[in-house]
């Protein structure tokens, strides 16, 4: 009696948990949660990827094998109320050499794969078509520098689509870890050691990555973005930062009309008089000279040396001092979040952070300075122009 109440029980418990656990796996649909390791975008995730699926495959065939005999031994020699006693049996030679050795040889195939993997992520690439790029991690966001370029950037992370890009890594403060899940594995950073990683992005887009190590309270609130692009909107960006430069930031502040020619100096290291390049840059160039006719331009810049803001934030994207306690902001305006990609880079949130950052992220190590609301209104317009 209490046995056939247990079997009818069992599909009401089923019918309970099944829907549950399809609600769980639907919160791994990897449209909405875009941060995923699942769906690699590199030659370097694709190395991982293969040996997980090497490996789930092996666990699945050895778990329907182990399962499947389990549940034919429980079935076909199930005992009934008036069995004799079976006959007792020790050991068994043959089985348990086999038992050792398939595992042993499974174990092998796995470990093969997986070693090669580890020297093959391990490897150092070189020549001149590879990019470097050193990466900082601070508590609780992100500087990545282009050593060869001169630049200088916070938070989203630029790279050509089919370059391979080597990727220098240390910390200003405590251990963090890399983690760009569509590109490669998660790696720690440490202070006074480097560690390196390398990948090739196969397609252009805006990937999300996040720092994998805790790291202090907004440890959470540490991610950046990998904006991933053809090689000609790369180029362009680059093109574009290095007008960002000392000279630039010079001829603004004593709103020059010449900056154009000015960036484009910096840009090739010559003279101004070298040849402009693309014409786009010489306009976007142009664009930026334009914002300190704008009063509240020039009340924002006022605002930026009087309180501060510029001891801690450079605003030159070309040869930026290292060891800054604040964030690149030489491009802050064009940036698509702040605070680490915790926030949308609208003009509200903006003005929310300069007059309170602890508001926005508790713990920041970026002080409440007593921005007012208006003079908030003028640092956003400054700030915005640096695009
Ligand atoms: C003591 C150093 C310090 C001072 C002074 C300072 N900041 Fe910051 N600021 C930081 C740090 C650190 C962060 C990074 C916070 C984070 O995301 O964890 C930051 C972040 C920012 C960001 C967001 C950047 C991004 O891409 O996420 C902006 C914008 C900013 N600061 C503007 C200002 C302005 C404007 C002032 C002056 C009113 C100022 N800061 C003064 C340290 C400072
Ligand atoms: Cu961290």
């Amino acid at each position: 009696m209490h046995l056939r109440i247990r079997a009818l029980r069992l599909p009401r418990r089923v019918a309970f948990v099944l829907p549950l656990l399809l609600l769980f796996a639907a919160g791994c649909s990897p449209e909405h949660y875009p941060q995923t390791g699942l769906r690699p975008l590199s030659d370097y995730a694709r190395i991982g990827d293969d040996i997980q699926n090497t490996t789930f495959y092996w666990a699945v065939g050895v778990f329907v094998l182990v399962e499947g005999a389990l549940l034919y031994a429980i079935f076909r020699f199930r005992g009934k109320p008036d069995d004799p006693e079976p006959r007792q049996i020790h050991g068994n030679t043959a089985i348990e050499i086999i038992w050792t050795v398939v595992p042993a040889l499974i174990l092998a195939a796995i470990a093969v794969p997986t070693v090669r993997g580890i020297f093959e992520t391990n490897a150092i690439p070189k020549g001149p078509e590879v990019l470097t790029v050193e990466v900082v991690g601070h508590q609780w966001w992100w500087e990545f520098r282009y050593p060869d370029l001169k630049l200088t950037t916070a938070n989203e992370l630029h790279i050509p689509v089919g370059q391979t890009v080597l990727v220098r890594m240390g910390s200003g403060d405590v251990i963090h870890s890399f983690w760009p899940p569509r590109f490669a594995g998660k790696r720690d950073v440490f202070p006074n050691r480097e560690t390196r990683m390398w990948f090739k992005a196969e397609k252009a887009g805006e990937y999300p990555g996040q720092c994998a190590e805790f790291c202090g309270i907004e440890h959470g609130r540490m991610a950046f973005r990998v904006m991933a692009q053809t090689p000609d909107e790369f180029q362009a960006w680059v093109a574009h930062m290095q007008t960002l430069g000392p000279k630039r930031a010079a001829a603004a502040a004593t709103d020059s009309v010449r900056t154009a020619s000015a960036g484009a100096a910096v840009q090739t290291g010559k003279t101004p008089a070298a040849k402009p390049q693309a014409g786009g840059q010489d306009t976007a160039a142009a664009a930026q000279a334009a914002p300190p006719s704008d009063p509240a331009y020039a009340a924002g810049e006022k605002l930026f040396m009087a309180k501060g803001c510029v001891g801690c934030h450079s605003l030159q994207a070309v040869d930026a001092p290292k060891g800054m306690i604040g964030p690149n902001l030489a491009n802050v305006g064009a940036r698509t979040t702040i605070g680490a990609g915790s926030f949308k880079n609208t003009d509200e949130t903006l003005a929310r952070w300069i007059q309170n950052p602890q508001l926005l992220k508790q713990g920041v190590l970026m002080p409440n300075l007593g921005v007012t609301p208006d003079e908030a209104k003028s640092l956003v317009a400054f700030l915005r122009a640096h695009k």
